[in-house]
This record gives C-alpha cells, sequence and structure tokens, in this order.
C-alpha cells in the first residue's frame, strides 16, 4: 500500500507538466471577459483561479476531484463502525485525486491522531480567553498561533529550495487537520462546560471519533456519523468561494498553512458564508416558537414573508454559483430520512417543509438569483435535535470541515508554483475614464 506521500510524490510530477504545457500553449487563449458588473458586483462569474480539488456547477453541484457527493458516498471508506463518508478519505481524495483503500485512510486517521494534541502554550492561551469572545474569533486566533510550530516557516529562513515547498507545507495541512478536534473542543468546553473534564486524543480514533468524544458526544454514534458526513461534505466547494479564497490569497505571499487558514476561518465568520447555520437554527426555532406547534404551509408561508418584508434575508436560502438545491443539503435531508428519531422531529420536519414553501416564495420576492436550500438550511437542525444546542459554536465545525479543502489547495499552490494574487482594481473615476477609452 502506498502512503499519502509517495502516492503526492507520484501525482504530481504529471500535474505539473499539464500545466506547463497549458502555460505553453494557452496563455493568450481568451476564455471569458470582464463587464463592469462584474467589477463592481463582487467578481462574480470571473473566472480567474485555479483550484484543483473541487468544481462547482451551478446545476449539479459540487464534485470533489471528478466526483459528486453521491459517488464520495458510494466510494469513499467509512469508519470500522459507520457508514458515513470518513472526512480523512475526502482529504485523500482532495489532495491526491484518487479515492483511498480502507487501509490507506487507517493510517491516515492514525497519523493525525498521533499529531493531535495541542502545544501546551496554545491551550493556555485559549483557556485566557474570555468565555464572551465568539467561538470562531478564538478558533482563527488558535489556528494562527499553532504557526509557532510551523515546519514551512522554519525551512523557509533556513533558505530551502522552491522544489521543497510543498513537503513542508504538506506536513504543516496534515499538523493542522490533526489539531483542529483538541483546538476546537477545547474552546467548545471553555465556552459551554467550563470546569468538566476534555477528553484526551484518543490514538485509536479516527479524526471525527476524536472529535465527538472530547466534545462530550462519544457515546452518541448518530451523532459522530452525522458530524463525518457534515465534515467531509463541507470540506471543499471550489476556490471562490469566501473562505477558501482569502485562505488562499494569504498563502499566496508564502505565508504558512496556520496562518493562511486562520484567514479563511475569519472569512467564514461572517454572516452571509459560514455564520449562516446559526442564523438559520434561530430563525427556524422562532417560526417554531411562533407557530406554536401548529405548522402549515400557509403559516410558513406568511413567517417567510414577515422576514422578507422587514428587509432580512431567508438565511439558508441563495447562493453566489448555485442555481438548484445543494446535494449537500439533500445528503443531510436523506440522512435524517433513514433515523426515525430525526425524521419524527418538529424541528427536522419544519426545515422540510420550509424548503416546500420557501422557493417559490423567494420566486415571487424576485430578487435572489437561487430561491433553493443551500447546505446551511439543514445543518444545524441535527446538531441540534443530537443534544448540541450551543449555535453559536456551530460555525466552528465547518471550520474543522473547510480546512480540508483549503490545506488540499495550498499543496498543489505549492507544488505548482502558483504565484502571489494580485488582480487590478478601479476607483469609480479611474472606471469611467477606463469605459471611456473602449
Ligand atoms: N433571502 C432574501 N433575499 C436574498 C436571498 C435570500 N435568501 N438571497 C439573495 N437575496 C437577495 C440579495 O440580498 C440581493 O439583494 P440586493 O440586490 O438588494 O442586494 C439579491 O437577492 C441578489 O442576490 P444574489 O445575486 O441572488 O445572491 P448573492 O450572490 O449576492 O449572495 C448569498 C449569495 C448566499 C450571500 C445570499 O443568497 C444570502 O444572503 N443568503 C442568505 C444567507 C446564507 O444562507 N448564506 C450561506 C451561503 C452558503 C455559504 O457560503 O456558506
Amino acid at each position: 500500500t502506498k502512503s499519502l506521500r509517495e502516492t503526492l510524490k507520484e501525482v504530481i510530477p504529471a500535474k505539473q507538466e499539464q500545466l506547463k504545457k497549458l502555460k505553453a500553449e494557452h496563455s493568450q487563449t481568451v476564455v471569458g471577459d470582464v463587464k463592469v458588473e462584474n467589477i463592481i458586483g463582487g467578481m462574480r462569474g470571473i473566472k480567474a483561479m485555479l483550484w484543483e480539488a473541487s468544481v462547482l456547477d451551478p446545476l449539479e453541484g459540487i464534485r470533489f476531484h471528478g466526483l459528486s457527493i453521491p459517488e464520495c458516498q458510494k466510494q469513499l471508506p467509512t469508519a470500522p463502525d459507520g457508514k458515513e463518508i470518513l472526512p480523512e478519505s475526502m482529504l485523500w481524495l482532495l489532495l491526491t485525486g484518487q479515492v483511498p483503500t480502507t487501509e490507506q485512510a487507517r493510517e491516515l486517521s492514525k497519523e493525525l491522531a498521533e499529531k493531535g494534541e495541542l502545544p501546551k502554550f496554545v491551550e493556555d492561551l485559549l483557556d485566557s480567553l474570555p468565555t464572551t469572545l465568539h467561538p470562531m474569533t478564538q478558533m482563527a486566533i488558535g489556528v494562527s498561533a499553532l504557526n509557532h510550530d510551523s515546519a514551512f516557516q522554519a525551512n523557509y529562513e533556513k533558505g530551502m529550495k522552491k522544489a521543497d515547498y510543498w513537503t513542508h507545507t504538506l506536513e504543516d495541512s496534515l499538523s493542522l487537520v490533526a489539531r483542529l478536534p483538541a483546538l476546537s473542543a477545547r474552546i467548545y468546553r471553555n465556552v459551554y462546560k467550563p470546569g468538566t473534564d476534555l477528553a484526551a486524543v484518543d490514538k485509536n480514533l479516527d479524526l471525527v471519533g476524536n472529535y465527538s468524544n472530547m466534545l462530550g458526544f462519544g457515546d452518541n454514534k448518530d451523532l459522530t456519523e452525522y458530524l463525518r458526513l457534515y465534515i467531509a461534505i463541507h470540506g471543499d466547494h471550489e476556490g471562490g468561494n469566501a473562505s477558501a479564497h482569502a485562505s488562499h490569497l494569504v498563502a499566496s505571499t508564502l505565508a504558512d498553512p496556520f496562518l493562511s487558514y486562520s484567514a479563511g476561518l475569519q472569512a467564514l465568520a461572517g454572516p452571509l458564508h459560514g455564520l449562516a447555520n446559526q442564523e438559520v437554527l434561530r430563525w427556524q426555532l422562532n417560526m417554531l416558537k411562533e407557530l406554536d406547534g401548529k405548522v402549515t404551509h400557509s403559516d410558513i408561508k406568511d413567517f417567510l414573508w414577515k422576514t422578507l418584508k422587514s428587509g432580512q434575508v431567508v438565511p439558508g436560502y441563495g447562493h453566489g454559483v448555485l442555481r438548484n438545491p445543494d446535494p449537500r443539503f439533500i445528503a443531510l435531508q436523506e440522512f435524517c430520512d433513514t433515523r426515525p428519531e430525526l425524521s419524527s422531529s418538529p424541528l427536522v420536519q419544519l426545515v422540510k417543509q420550509t424548503f416546500e414553501v420557501a422557493p417559490d416564495v423567494l420566486k415571487e420576492h424576485g430578487k435572489t438569483k437561487n430561491p433553493f436550500p443551500n447546505v446551511d438550511a439543514a445543518s444545524g437542525c441535527v446538531l441540534y435535535e443530537y443534544g448540541l444546542k450551543d449555535f453559536k459554536y456551530y460555525t466552528v465545525i465547518f471550520g474543522v470541515s473547510r480546512a480540508l479543502g483549503c490545506v488540499s489547495q495550498l499543496v498543489w499552490a505549492r507544488a505548482l508554483g502558483l504565484p502571489l494574487e494580485r488582480p487590478k482594481s478601479y476607483s469609480i473615476d479611474a472606471l469611467e475614464k477606463l469605459i471611456k477609452s473602449q
């Protein structure tokens, strides 16, 4: 069986060659144009980034190295006691473009568990933060501080060769992913369960088995399975989304994976991005309370209009790229359908019923380009039903997941020698001048 490092050593030269050929033959080929609406409209639709691990189709949703979510669910190894995708398998796929064998996935689980302890100073740093500080801010601080031990930075200072960049980036990336469960669980303990014991990293458990255990939910096998699925399928969503793009931009300065991913987390903490899952739950719980158990389609419709008329967005609906229901939302709904305790929950039912009503209301409202649910519409209600009710914490779980894609791209960016990002910007005056000169 080949190790992760051996597999990467094999696949990287072919990709380097492919890019070299593309550059030589097509550097001047035009693949799109830039309109003023793109410049003032958040760069939507501009084809401007190279991102290896996944590509998002507006109608079909995400594919990881060509594999759709249902294909990943069929092909990627699971935990020994589980049926859901193991995030380690997803990480292997994102990094190498290959489906790992069960043995390869187990080896990666073992390596991550061995590297999973936090340095003492990071534990002390997290313990010193006020519990009123948002868990996402704490996470970004903790991840940033892990750069103390960055192999990339240490070797860069020693003057390493460019050809060695990716190997040290890979070591940092694995160390970052390995430490996220202990880091994130410590934040959870400090904020929501102060004074309780925190389990140590168990060398025999997979990444999420450990995470769930350290969160205090180790006995809840259903929640652990849900977290595996959630973390695997949130892992990457091509490069232009705010967290991936922020992480990629910072990485393009040759900042190490810890600093780069800390920037990704800061972007994830915004309400239009990762924070939406906490907003969805708050909003659905309010709806449940206000409708007082008597939930009909017409009641949901009225509630949706009330939200829209008060000038707020319907959280969990809409997307910058997608134009259909998000396949990640569908995968999470299917998880709920297979478990009686979830399918009978009024909250989970309400999420489903909202899906039956909201697209038509949003179409009638007429603003959003995508009236369908994104992944955040479903993710929080399951956590809530399984007893993880602290919804300010939910984006941290997204943050554990999104690292998989961001670090995979970082390894590829170093292996392919991608340059510093530096797009051109214009002031309004300069843009007007540019338009006149056309
Ligand atoms: N409810 C009401 N109005 C919405 C809407 C929604 N769910 N989604 C978009 N709109 C509005 C926008 O606010 C915008 O209005 P203005 O013209 O007044 O500014 C208009 O429709 C056009 O927006 P769009 O092009 O369809 O959407 P964007 O690409 O600008 O934004 C997103 C995408 C996700 C930020 C937006 O749909 C939204 O705010 N959704 C709710 C929050 C959410 O669920 N975020 C999570 C996204 C998933 C993730 O990345 O984590």
